[in-house]
This record gives structure tokens, C-alpha cells and sequence, in this order.
């Protein structure tokens, strides 16, 4: 019989992953649920994971009692893992809530990154360093692992003189300028603040040495040190499948060239299969992608969200697949056929607990955008970025910007901000924005690119994944003049999307903009490019990628 792992549930994102994680490891999993749950008495390993806002994590965990059973759990000397916010609550308090105390177990205060010089909040994979000559729980200075937050217990040399001199084993890191830590360990207690259970390979190791109470492990030599580039995080590379029904009613992946999926060598012709969504999203994992995104780029609009085609593909594909997971597609508020009402949030809650870490919000961030200025630059709680990022947080929400190149002769020819064109246009149009577009493409509006993104930050987005329909399956290279502006006007991480052809042009992206992260889609597909293969032409040409078998 597998021995079963217990895991705190405080409905707080995904916990589906870890426990994918821990059953791929051989162990069972039960969530608890109740703080007076029996078994938090019997239980030999607990887990308390936590992602999104802190206030509310740790409000809830004493709202829901769990307070003195986890620290009689704590006092019998069993083990107990906190992973992100699950760490965070371990502190004494975090700038995030000022008004709620933590646990108050590290001397610490948690604060906010700055974002002066970098994108907050850190998205990304970063290093974990030991202070002593062992690894801790298996975390292997050589590896990345996989960070998402906002807020971090940063510290000087005295927090990590006094915290060590209290008995605390820390691996630190660094993002920018800011050192914080990454994981921290006394007795029976570990945290991470990343996501072992999105790390990969490295991650599994670290759940499995934690699971095994593996505490100490040889220290191995440092062959491949975060050399402090890029804020320390890898160039981030992200598999990108759009999927769809075909004319034969089969779940493809499928891809366009200027958002027109279909083989252009007949009137009206298929729609382009590309191969089956899990597999692909599974291939692409090994060979190494940081992330994969799903984008349902036709909704389904006819099927009930439990039958949703893509709940299914999250599922099969989470099991296996232990780096994030952001779907997009129709997360709105949404009416089933038999005329129930479903609220965007509830939508988005439905695909976490299949095992998306992220939603991705396209046609409906344009409508919460219009909105955001016709209230005079407010949002009024109510649009999906909103309640989807008051619940889960901020990490969770990515918005997909379809945006289309316009020129035009004079900056006054448009209500939208404008820059001069590196090329002039057809007519000799010297200025250009960018127009968003919904429902894939096929709506034209006339909200501006860059006023979309800032109005979506503003309402609570935590990322932008950044398409050009222009650009779309063209092999041309990404639209370096849009990345560049969308890249200045915000401070969230920006996914530079559409137009990769080769390598080289993701090592292009990387180093004339400033993009947080390359997304790749068609060259994938067509087998023209292996994700690894890209990531070794970064790292030939002295860009840091992570390489999970290293
Ligand atoms: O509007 O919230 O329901 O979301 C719909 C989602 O589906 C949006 O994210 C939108 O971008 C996407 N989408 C809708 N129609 C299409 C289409 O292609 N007909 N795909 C579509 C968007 C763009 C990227 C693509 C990159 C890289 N596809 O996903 O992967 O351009 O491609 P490349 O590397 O081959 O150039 P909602």
C-alpha cells in the first residue's frame, strides 16, 4: 500500500499539481479540508501549500481553525513542507497585508519587490543557493527552480545572521539586486518559496528527498552558476498550442499563419492538424519548455464548462507535466446552454482545479479595459481580471493581447498613444499603434494595445502574453517595435509571442527587447525546431536557459 501525504486545502489555487507531483512520486494523497479532520492527528506528512494573496491565505487559515491542530501537528515533530505562500505564512508578517499577522515562527517581515529595475512580480526560474557546504532537501545549487510572487522574505547580512543564529538553515537567492530566500528549514519544518511541484525534474527531487526526509545530501560542485544576468532568471521559453475542434469534431492542435488556421490549398479547406494537445504539451516538456500554454482559440462555445473539451486536456496533461500550465479561451462570464449563469471567476476556479496555474483573458480583458476608462480610470470590481485576481492572485491572471499593426501620417489621427515607425508605412505614414483585436482576430476595436495593457495591469493582470496578429505564423521574427513599447509601458512580465521561425530569432527578442519571456508555436509543430534546441542556441550565445537534465 503507497503511504498517503496529507495536504492542507485552504482552496487557494492549484493543488492539483502537487498532488500529481507527490502520486507520480508513488505516494497517495488526501486533502484536508477541516481542521478537525482525524486524520491531521495521524498524518506523518503534511503538506501546506498556498498561492495568490497572503491576507487572505492566512486569514483563512485561522478563519478555518487550522492554527492549533498544525501546531500540535508541529510540536509531535512530524513533518511539515510549506510551499510559497504556505512559506509566507511561517513569517511574521507580510507589507502585502499589513493588518494580518503570520505565524510569526521566522523573525521576518515579508516586503515587496521592487519594481524600479525589474518586473514584478518575479515569474520565472531562479537558483537556490545553501549558505552551509550541504544541499538541503536535494535543492541543487546547479538547478532552477520555479518562482512566482510578488512579495519575499528579502534580507540583509544581519536577518541571516540572527535567523541562522536561531537555528534556521536557509538557501538564499537573488532576483535583481534583492536577496531573499528560497527555501528555509529547522527540525521538522521546510519551506520553499518556489514551486518544487512546477519545478521539473529538480522539483520532484527536492518533493521526493522532503517525502523520503532525505535532510542532507553532498554539497555537488557549482558547474552551471547563475551568472546574475537577466534579473538571475532564465531566458523563459514557452510552448504555445492553440486548439481547437477540427470539421471531423477531433481535438487538434492546430496553428495559423495571420490567425487563419485553415490549409490554404483548397476553397474553404480543414482545419490544420497539427497533432493531439497532451501529446504534444507532453513532448514539449521533455524537451524542456518552462512553460506550456493552452489557448482554446474557438471556446466551445456549444458544450457546459464540465464538458469542456480543455478540462480534460488540463487533467491528463497535469499528471505528467510538472512545469505551469495557463489555459486560455472563453474565461469570461459565461451562460450554459440550459441558461445557467457562470461567473468568470468560477470558470477560472473550474480550470485550476484541473491543473492550470494561470488563465489567460483575451476578448474579455478589451471589454474590461473600455470599461476601465469610461469610469475614468477604475475598475469597479466586477470584470473577470478583478474578481479572477482578488481570489487567486495576480500571478494567475495573464492577458492575451491579439494587437494589429495601423499606421497612421500624424500622431493627432488617433485617440491612442502612437510612436514613429522604424519603417514608414505603405503611404509613407510615419506614426503606428496598435489595435486590439477580439474574439481571435475578428473583431478590429479601436482601444489601443498599449492602453489596453496598462488598464488591465491596473485592474490586477499579472502578465501579458503579447501576440501580433501581423506577425502570426509568419517565421519572421517576433515584433520587436511592439515588444519594446508594451515591454516599457508596464511593469508586469511581458510574453513576447508570434513570428518565431528559428533559434536565432528568440535570441534576437532576448536581446534587443526586454521581454520576460519567448513563446514559440508553429516551428514546434512542424518539428522545424526542438525546444532544447533553442535553448542551447541561447546558451551558446551566453543567454542562461535551464536545462532540466543538467
Ligand atoms: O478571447 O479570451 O476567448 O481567448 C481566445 C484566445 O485564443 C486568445 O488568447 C487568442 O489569442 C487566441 N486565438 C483566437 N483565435 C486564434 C487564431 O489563431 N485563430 N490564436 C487564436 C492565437 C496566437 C498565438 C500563437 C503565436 C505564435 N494564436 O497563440 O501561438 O502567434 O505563433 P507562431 O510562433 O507560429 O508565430 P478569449
Amino acid at each position: 500500500m503507497p503511504e498517503t501525504v496529507h495536504i492542507i486545502d485552504l482552496e487557494s489555487g492549484n493543488l492539483r499539481s502537487l498532488q500529481n507531483a507527490i502520486e507520480y512520486l508513488g505516494y497517495e494523497t488526501k486533502l484536508i479540508k477541516s481542521s478537525t479532520d482525524p486524520e491531521l492527528d495521524t498524518a506523518t506528512k503534511l503538506f501546506l501549500p498556498g498561492v495568490g494573496n497572503y491576507g487572505h491565505f492566512v486569514k483563512e487559515y485561522f478563519a478555518r481553525g487550522f492554527d492549533a491542530p498544525i501546531k500540535k501537528y508541529i510540536d509531535s515533530g512530524r513533518p511539515l513542507m510549506g510551499i510559497c505562500v504556505g512559506l509566507q505564512t511561517f513569517f511574521q508578517g507580510s507589507e502585502e497585508s499589513p493588518s494580518v499577522p503570520g505565524l510569526g515562527m521566522i523573525d521576518l517581515q515579508l516586503s515587496k519587490f521592487d519594481d524600479k529595475t525589474k518586473s514584478v512580480p518575479q515569474i520565472g526560474w531562479n537558483t537556490a543557493y545553501p549558505l552551509g557546504d550541504k544541499m538541503l532537501y536535494h535543492i541543487n545549487p546547479n538547478n532552477r527552480y520555479y518562482y512566482v510572487h510578488s512579495y519575499a522574505g528579502i534580507v540583509s547580512e544581519e536577518d541571516i545572521e540572527r535567523l541562522t543564529s536561531q537555528g534556521w538553515e536557509l538557501n538564499l537567492t537573488q532576483y535583481g539586486e534583492q536577496r531573499f530566500i528560497a527555501s528555509i528549514s529547522k527540525d521538522n519544518i521546510f519551506a520553499t518559496q518556489f514551486h518544487p511541484e512546477k519545478s521539473g525534474i529538480a522539483g520532484l527531487k527536492v518533493i521526493r528527498s522532503f517525502l523520503e526526509q532525505t535532510h542532507y545530501s553532498p554539497l555537488p560542485e557549482i558547474v552551471n552558476a547563475n551568472d546574475g544576468s537577466n534579473n538571475g532568471l532564465t531566458r523563459r521559453i514557452i510552448a504555445c498550442l492553440d486548439v481547437r475542434s477540427n470539421d471531423q469534431g477531433d481535438l487538434v492542435v492546430t496553428k495559423g499563419d495571420q490567425y487563419d488556421v485553415r490549409e490554404k490549398d483548397q476553397e474553404g479547406g480543414d482545419v490544420r492538424n497539427l497533432g493531439k494537445p497532451v501529446t504534444l504539451a507532453e513532448k514539449y516538456y521533455k524537451q524542456g519548455a518552462d512553460e506550456v500554454t493552452f489557448l482554446n482559440i474557438t471556446s466551445f462555445r456549444d458544450s457546459p464548462l464540465k464538458d469542456q473539451p480543455m478540462l480534460e486536456v488540463l487533467k491528463q496533461a497535469a499528471k505528467t507535466i510538472f512545469v505551469p500550465l495557463t489555459v486560455g479561451g472563453g474565461i469570461k462570464d459565461i451562460v450554459e446552454p440550459d441558461g445557467t449563469k457562470i461567473p468568470a471567476l468560477q470558470v477560472a476556479g473550474t480550470y485550476f482545479s484541473a491543473g492550470a496555474d494561470k488563465v489567460s483573458i483575451g476578448t474579455d480583458a478589451v471589454v474590461a479595459a473600455k470599461k476601465y476608462y469610461e469610469l475614468g480610470g477604475n475598475g469597479d470590481g466586477t470584470s473577470p481580471i478583478e474578481t479572477i485576481s482578488a481570489a487567486y492572485g495576480v500571478q494567475a491572471v495573464v492577458i492575451s493581447v491579439d494587437p494589429k499593426r495601423q499606421y497612421v501620417a500624424s500622431p493627432s489621427d488617433t485617440k491612442n498613444e502612437t510612436i514613429k515607425a522604424e519603417v514608414p508605412g505603405p503611404n509613407g505614414e510615419e506614426y503606428i499603434w496598435y489595435a486590439t483585436t477580439a474574439k481571435g482576430g475578428r473583431e478590429v476595436t479601436d482601444l489601443g494595445a498599449v492602453e489596453l495593457v496598462k488598464a488591465c495591469e491596473a485592474l490586477g493582470a499579472g502578465e501579458i502574453l503579447l501576440n501580433c496578429i501581423d506577425k502570426d505564423g509568419s517565421n519572421s521574427g517576433y515584433d520587436l517595435e511592439l515588444i519594446n513599447w508594451i515591454k516599457g509601458s508596464v511593469n508586469v512580465p511581458v510574453i513576447a509571442s508570434s513570428g518565431a521561425g528559428n533559434p536565432g530569432h528568440f535570441q534576437e527578442v532576448f536581446e534587443k527587447t526586454k521581454t520576460d519571456a519567448a513563446l514559440g508555436a508553429g516551428m514546434f509543430h512542424r518539428d522545424e525546431y526542438t525546444v532544447e534546441q533553442v535553448k542551447l542556441h541561447l546558451k551558446e550565445n551566453g543567454l542562461q536557459t535551464r536545462l532540466d537534465t543538467e
